[in-house]
């Protein structure tokens, strides 16, 4: 046995140690548990994971989905029946310089095809909610314009299932780590792009539901928090909801865009503490004013 083979067997059986002590204590950090994933290319068997780990019961069928060349794949026991899956994702590339364009999901003999622009080739093995038995397969792309998205899939055993896409991006990406969050407790937490007012992120927690399906959790009321100059006079509401008129404030003020509820209102705070309301109707248009935002204050963004 040469010194490759040992560093080799004990790389793996390192894996198998961490990957046990994640299964026994979940909540160590529990999107970790899966294999970094493997591109299938030509090479010495011994270089496949996936073919040096027959200790853990990859005799379960859907531990042998077929690989292409190309194609990446993790090993995970996603179903919650003990044994391993093989998942894998065959990217496609289209156009001149090539992007990543569309890929096809296998697990076992199940398979979704998804169109996606500048999707990362790769994937994560998340666990969205430690409290059930399964795990759940993340696919991020970049998208158009920024437009961040991770799209969720679910394998129940037989079937792969598409759970829906949401904003932002999971796992690594060329600026750091992406803004969305998985900590198993069954809500995913990340960054929303807004249109309201201007061009803005919020967070927003999305929570796995018993269908499989994502409901948005929701806030009150968001932390929008810009700086802006008033370009123009505008008299504010006293509340949030209310019709009686409060203080106005000038042409050339500075104010705080402080919180709103990114459908209707936005909290207008002046440099000496006092704060009305302002009323936003079909995202730019100002209630009561002939101004649209991105004409009567300075400081915003606006992009596409
Ligand atoms: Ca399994
Ligand atoms: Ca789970």
């Amino acid at each position: 046995m040469n010194i490759k083979r040992i560093k080799l067997i004990s790389a793996v059986m390192a894996g198998v140690l961490v990957f046990s002590a994640c299964k026994r204590v979940p909540e160590v950090n529990p999107t970790e548990t899966a294999k970094p994933t493997q591109t299938e290319a030509s090479g010495p068997s011994e270089s496949k994971p996936s073919e040096t780990r027959q200790t853990e019961g990859t005799r379960d069928p859907d531990g042998d989905t077929p690989v292409k060349e190309g194609s990446l794949f993790k090993m995970a026991d996603i179903d919650g029946d003990g044994f391993d899956e093989k998942i894998v994702l065959d990217p496609v590339m289209t156009g001149s310089p090539p992007v990543n364009t569309s890929f096809t999901v296998r697990v076992g003999n199940s398979s979704i095809e998804a169109f996606y622009e500048d999707f990362e080739p790769d994937f994560s093995i998340v666990d969205i909610d430690e409290s059930d038995e399964y795990m759940e397969i993340a696919v991020s792309s970049y998208g158009p314009s920024s437009d961040l998205n991770t799209a969720f899939y679910h394998y129940d055993g037989k079937d792969l299932k598409f759970m829906g896409d949401i904003q932002g991006f999971y796992g690594m990406t060329e600026w750091g780590e992406g803004e969305l969050k998985i900590d198993g407790s069954g809500k995913i937490r990340t960054l929303v792009k807004s249109y309201f007012i201007q061009t803005w992120f919020h967070e927003e927690e999305y929570l796995l539901k018993g269908d499989l399906s994502f409901e948005k959790v929701g806030k009150d009321l968001y932390g929008m928090n810009t700086d802006v100059v008033m370009l123009g006079d505008l008299t504010l509401y006293r509340e949030r909801g209310g019709a009686e008129m409060g203080i106005t404030v000038k042409k050339g003020a500075e104010v705080l865009l402080k919180d709103t509820d990114d459908r209707e209102w936005c909290s207008v705070v002046t440099k000496s503490g006092e704060t009305g309301w302002m009323a936003v109707d079909e995202d730019y248009k100002v209630r009561g004013a002939t101004y649209y935002t991105y004409d009567l204050f300075e400081g915003l963004t606006i992009a596409d």
